[in-house]
């Protein structure tokens, strides 16, 4: 897309962000055309949530809360590529005051702190830097939360925490350059348009260490599967940084502070902490551990096709398919097993799409013995990382990445 088309769309995006604020996002507080309820199939409570279509720019989404918006995709769209269309994106906010309309033409992206020259970047200046664009898979920490056992607090996510898609966007590390950061910085701190509701709660703020802010991967995206974002996406910019959880992605960037100390912000110190252990594994009510900032992400994989209690014919090929990522790094391969795990048989990878991307795979098995039968798939990364067989557990619910199983029946 040209710079002047790209604009040019933003700004008819402007105007129906407009009727969005006065008719859509004035809809947030009451999610009021519930068409069909889903049900995730969460162990320790109740997993019927509604499907929603009163968020604007939004189609049938997973209504987790109303406000601020916790949107889940629903699995089903992942069946059909790798890609998570725009309109089926995956909906996080932390506080309710989100701007219902954007202008983009005294929008400022404020970089300042620990510089040379502190910038006030307009969109067109930054639209009109080098770009860079590839797929990056955006996942919650809390993504599935809600399989954790024991259950824990937060937003009892299913497995649609998560989409990927195609960014493009500046180098995080050439706006920085036009900045001149000093010596002596060490992390970039983020912030959006959004507040808290009231000023005593922590603004949500997130950074990165000043060389991965600088490794000229970490991006500032206008643009996701070649379309603006959406405004509940973090219109007109976000951060991406690919291979790390979503929390550092932050949406409607209007400040980068470069940091000359540690930041203690409550969103780095407190929350989104995860013990320093493998998985970010520990016990309930377990003390002592060291806690660090969640960070990279770790591969999962997923049937697409096949549903929990679904039967398959006895004798008659069937056929399975689904997504895997590697985390931080690319997809090595995805193994399948019928029988809970006892043997595995690789499967056929789809196109790759780059290292952070989804990637889809697919085999075919012939079900045989009739009786009760499980599947389960297994992502291993490019560097040799598997998931693992147990579940992992902390009391936020973070990083979850079992081996998924799926019971099926064979009749
Ligand atoms: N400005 C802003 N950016 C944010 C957040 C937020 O609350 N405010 N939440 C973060 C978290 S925790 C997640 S999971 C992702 C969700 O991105 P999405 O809504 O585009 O799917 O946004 C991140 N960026
Ligand atoms: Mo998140």
């Amino acid at each position: 897309m040209s710079d002047t088309s790209l604009i040019r769309d933003a700004l008819s995006r402007r105007n129906l962000l407009r009727q969005a604020g006065a008719a859509g996002l004035a809809t947030f507080a009451a999610p009021a055309w519930a068409q069909s309820m889903i049900d995730l199939g969460l162990p320790g409570g109740p997993g019927e949530r509604e499907i929603t279509t009163a968020f604007p720019q939004k189609g049938a989404m997973v209504l987790q809360r109303a406000r601020p918006p916790l949107l889940e995709t629903p699995f089903e769209v992942f069946d059909k590529g790798v890609f998570t269309p725009n309109d089926r994106f995956f909906v996080r906010w932390h506080w309710s005051a989100i701007p219902t309309s954007i202008d983009v033409d005294t929008y400022r992206i404020n970089v300042h702190g620990h510089v040379d020259k502190p910038l006030s970047l307009s969109l067109k200046e930054l639209m009109a830097m080098p770009r860079i664009e590839y797929a990056a898979v955006n996942q919650c920490s809390g993504n599935s939360r809600g399989f954790f056992q024991p259950r824990v607090a937060g937003g009892e996510w299913g497995n649609g925490g998560m989409g990927n898609a195609r960014w493009t966007g500046v180098r995080l590390k050439d706006v920085l350059d036009r900045a001149g950061v000093k010596a002596g910085a060490v992390q970039v701190r983020f912030n959006g348009l959004d507040d808290p509701p009231v000023k005593e709660s922590p603004d949500f703020m997130k950074s990165l260490a000043i060389d991965h802010a600088r490794d000229g991967e970490v991006m500032i995206a206008f643009a996701m599967n070649g379309q603006p974002l959406p405004l509940l996406n973090g219109f007109p910019v976000r951060v991406i940084v690919p291979g790390w959880y979503a929390t550092y992605w932050m949406k409607m960037l209007n400040d980068v502070e470069v940091l000359d100390s540690p930041d203690t912000n409550f969103w780095m110190k407190t929350a989104y902490t995860i013990p320093d252990t493998p998985h970010a594994n520990m016990k309930p009510g377990q003390t002592g551990l060291s806690m660090v900032p969640i960070n990279r992400m770790v591969p999962r994989s997923f049937i697409t096709n096949v549903k929990a209690g679904e039967t398959l014919p006895a004798g008659k090929p069937a056929s399975v398919r689904g997504i895997a990522f590697g985390g931080d790094t690319g997809v090595k391969r995805v193994d399948l097993s019928v029988d809970g795990g006892k043997t595995w048989h690789a499967t056929r990878l789809g196109k790759d799409e780059g290292k952070w991307s989804f990637r889809r795979w697919e085999t075919r098995f012939t079900p045989k013995a009739k009786g009760g039968a499980v599947l389960m798939v297994r992502c291993t990364s490019t560097t040799g990382e598997v998931q693992p067989t147990e579940a992992n557990w902390n009391p936020a619910g973070f990083m979850r990445n079992v081996i998924e199983s799926t019971p099926i029946t064979v009749a």
